[in-house]
């Protein structure tokens, strides 16, 4: 499956194959979206194929179910589940407290529910991924289509009022139309370059009317399997 791989997707190849390993038979498994997430679903669907792995997996998109779908793996809702015994998922940033920014995908909602109905989650990510502070990544924000625009300045509003937006932070959308999710909502992205207190933030950001969800992973994820360009592994 691997083949000629450039640096990067070597670096996301290995890290999804050594995370396959922590799935076992009978096991109802969270399916993250995103490149590194893809590697994952077709490792997995190799398993099906080839060792007879018996799993249920639940898509936190519609483009991993699809994806997972193809390669074999039997597809199930999140209430069909009930539970799950392990979520793999990719990031957009994860720091040493395991701390995450995840959504660049557009995909938030689903994967933070999906991974907060699991045992363990399980990110992984190329060492590119790794950050000192939260932040360089813009912080992607679900909201409802009604008066999303008017949200979008409460929020700015509020952050500066509070002072968590630095003199460099902007709230910017993606482009003049924003990103629809697969629930119908928009994405907002919030350029704030450096997080001090990702824990508050994340909680004043979902306190706000017409925000659904933001994508700060906080005391989620319970270790992150690293791929680097070189082949190398490296589990936190
Ligand atoms: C999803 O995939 C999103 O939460 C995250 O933004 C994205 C990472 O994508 P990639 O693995 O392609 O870098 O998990």
């Amino acid at each position: 499956m691997a083949g000629e791989l450039s640096p990067i997707d070597k670096a996301k190849f290995v890290a999804a194959k050594r995370a396959s390993q922590y799935v076992e038979d009978g096991m109802r498994v969270g399916l993250g979206t995103g490149s590194t997430a893809a590697w994952l679903v077709r490792c997995l669907g190799e398993m099906v194929r080839d060792d007879g792995l018996r799993i249920k997996g639940v898509p936190t998109s519609s483009r991993t179910a699809m994806l997972a779908r193809d390669v074999g793996i039997e597809v199930i809702s999140l209430d069909e589940a009930k539970w799950l015994d392990l979520t793999i998922d990719g990031a957009d940033e994860f720091d040493g407290d395991l701390n995450l920014i995840k959504g660049g995908g557009g995909a938030l909602l689903q994967e933070k529910i999906v991974a907060t109905a699991s045992d363990q989650m399980i990110v992984i990510a190329d060492i590119g991924k790794e950050v000192e502070s939260l932040g360089a990544f813009p912080l992607p924000i679900e909201v409802i289509p009604f008066g999303w625009q008017t949200t979008q300045a409460l929020v700015e509003e509020t952050l500066i009022s509070m002072d968590v937006l630095g003199r460099t932070s902007t709230l910017r959308m993606n482009g003049d139309v924003p990103f629809v999710t697969d629930e119908g909502n928009h994405i907002l992205d919030l350029h704030l370059n450096r997080i001090g207190n990702p824990r508050q933030l994340a909680l004043v950001i979902n306190q706000m009317p017409g925000v659904v969800e933001n994508g700060l992973f906080i005391d989620i994820c319970d270790a992150v399997v690293i791929g680097y360009g070189d082949g190398r592994v490296e589990v936190r």
